[in-house]
């Protein structure tokens, strides 16, 4: 084969969840330079940023609201569902390859083709859309107030053809852990992150539709002059709203429920015990799926919505706390007793536990609308929802990478440099958030380009709290070259590793490391359950899916 059939246009699974996999992370990597940028601007306003250049106004807009955009759809999706759901799916259920591998193809390249589009949305007249993430019309409607005609409708075009490319995965998905699973495997025998992936691209494919609808209208109100979201016009920009967050919050599912199948599978080796409650975890997920779509209006308790619907709303986000926190304690209940081994995987599946936990706990004053009042649009959300989401899209998804490095590329990761990059970035990313709670309790609103105008803002002990949070940028963002350095160091040089380093029991594990195209020699058959360790009277403390008994 040449190297065009077997890189570029593979159908592989393994290689169209490599190249999600790259290219994710270097959207990561712009996303990243673009929060350094504006954090230094907040610290040190209106100063010269080394490596950009004097900040505008208007590119502190873009630069935030493209910042969001790509950590979320094109940072934390492709590398949590596209590139995790890609490489594990056919491997942990004993297939060869997904069930529609050319549709596999064409959702990576449709979802390459969105990232370019956004990517160029930069560099036409009028700079990137800087209407925030969330595209509230009127101001993402018309170019008389957001002044990036072109900007505005790349992005908006990008968005959608993203939501196709997941749409065409979340098909694949589903369908080919229904159909392709070994000979003997049932369901509770699936391992779980397989069943939170595919429960995720159903929860994606459900709550996607009104918004794929929603931005064709503004799209239209972009272009062609409709009003759907223009009340002079009979219009309602509140419509938006409901449309974008209908997706939103179980968006936010979407995201989560990998991680926590991610974690699972590292905390469940490393301490050699069973997942504690496995049904339960499964129906759980199913519940918070349900429940996650119920819970929309939370983001707009200040849009003007009635205060009763406010308060149904209040009680939905409380009561979906209540599953996550009960699959917290079943994670420390799977961790209770265990003979624990501290991989830098298991550090960053254990850091995991502790910082989602703090997003998830603020997550319910801001559920509160009556503290939401105050709290909406500071910092604090800004804090509450980045102790949800680097945790997800960054920290579990180094506890995966870690973990699955041996089957993707047959070699380790240097052990000593993956702890020393767990430091390097697990304590600067409290450093930076934990004092933005307190800057958004003391009324910093979000989405400023500059504290300079607000004398009660511009206060020396508010600005040392923000330098404290952007030199913790930056020193976080140091110790990721580490990782880049023993992650394509190790692709060639690392120690060699065998079929099953870890002795886990699922069945990725049985195929050769790499697994070549095809992936296994002979297709494995399921005796029991994923997670069979530390079984009394047996001389091994593991026991594959795949071994008689
Ligand atoms: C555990 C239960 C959770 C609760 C009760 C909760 C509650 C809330 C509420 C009420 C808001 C709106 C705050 C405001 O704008 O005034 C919010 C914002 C947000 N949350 Fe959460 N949340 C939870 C979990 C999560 C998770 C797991 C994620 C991400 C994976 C997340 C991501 C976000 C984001 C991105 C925003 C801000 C959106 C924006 O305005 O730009 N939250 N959360
Ligand atoms: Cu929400």
């Amino acid at each position: 084969m040449s190297f065009w059939q077997k890189y570029v246009f593979s159908v592989d699974h393994k290689v169209i969840g490599m190249q999600y996999l790259l290219t994710g992370i270097l959207m990561g990597v712009i996303g990243a330079y673009m929060s350094y940028v504006f954090r230094m601007q907040l610290a040190f306003p209106g100063k010269e940023v080394p490596f950009f250049g004097l900040v505008t106004a208007a590119e502190y807009n873009a630069l935030i609201t493209n910042h969001g955009s790509i950590m979320i759809f094109w940072f934390a999706m492709p590398v949590l569902i596209a590139a995790f759901g890609n490489f594990l799916i056919p491997l942990m259920i004993g297939a060869d390859d997904m069930v529609f591998p050319r549709i596999n193809r064409l959702s990576y390249q449709i979802f390459l083709l969105s990232a370019v589009i956004l990517i160029v949305s930069f560099f036409v007249p009028g700079g990137g859309f800087g209407g925030a993430w969330t595209a509230y019309p009127p101001l993402s409607a018309k170019a008389e107030y957001n002044l990036t005609p072109w900007g505005s409708s790349l992005w908006l075009l990008a968005v959608a053809l993203e939501f196709v490319a997941f749409l065409l995965g979340g098909i694949n998905f589903i369908t080919t852990l229904m159909n392709s699973r070994a000979k003997g495997m049932k369901y509770l025998d699936i391992p779980i992150v397989l069943w939170m992936i595919v429960i995720a691209s159903i929860l994606f494919m459900a709550s996607v539709g009104p918004l794929i609808a929603g931005a064709i209208m503004l799209l239209f109100d972009q272009l062609i002059g409709t009003g759907f979201f223009d009340p002079s016009r009979g219009g309602d920009p509140v419509l938006w709203q409901h449309l974008f967050w209908f997706f939103g919050h179980p968006e936010v599912y979407v995201v989560l429920l990998p991680a926590m199948g991610i974690v699972a599978e590292v905390m469940t080796t490393f301490s050699r015990k069973k997942l504690f409650a496995y049904k339960t975890v499964l129906f759980t997920t199913i519940a918070t799926g349900v429940l996650s779509f119920f819970v929309w209006a939370h983001h707009q308790f200040i849009a003007g919505i009635d205060p009763r619907m406010a308060n149904i709303f209040t009680v939905t986000t409380v009561l979906i706390s209540i599953p996550i926190a009960e699959m917290l304690f079943v994670y420390i209940a799977t961790l209770y007793g265990g003979s624990i081994r501290f991989t830098t995987a298991m550090l960053f599946a254990l850091a995991f536990l502790a910082t989602f936990l703090i997003g998830g706990v603020t997550g319910i004053f801001l559920g509160a609308s009556g503290a939401d009042i105050y709290f909406h649009d500071t910092y604090f959300v800004i804090a509450h929802f980045h102790y949800t989401f680097v945790p997800i899209a960054v920290i579990a998804v180094f506890a995966g990478i870690y973990y699955w490095f041996p089957k993707m590329f047959g070699r380790f990761m240097n052990e000593t440099l993956g702890k020393i990059h767990f430091w390097g970035t697990f304590l600067p990313f409290n450093t930076i958030f934990l004092p933005l709670f307190f800057t958004g309790a003391a009324g910093d609103h979000r989405r400023i380009f500059t504290y300079a105008n607000f004398p009660q803002l511009a206060t020396p002990g508010l600005q040392d709290l923000r330098i404290i949070a952007t030199v913790s940028v930056v020193i976080l963002i140091c110790f990721q070259f580490l990782f880049f350095w023993n992650f394509f160091y190790s692709m060639f040089r690392g120690a060699k590793a065998g079929k099953n380093p870890w002795n886990a029991n699922t069945l990725e594990w049985v195929a050769p490391s790499p697994p070549p195209h095809g992936n296994f020699d002979v297709f494995p058959e399921v005796y029991r359950g994923p997670y069979e360790f530390s079984v009394p009277g047996r001389a091994q403390d593991f026991w594959p899916q795949n071994e008689k008994a």
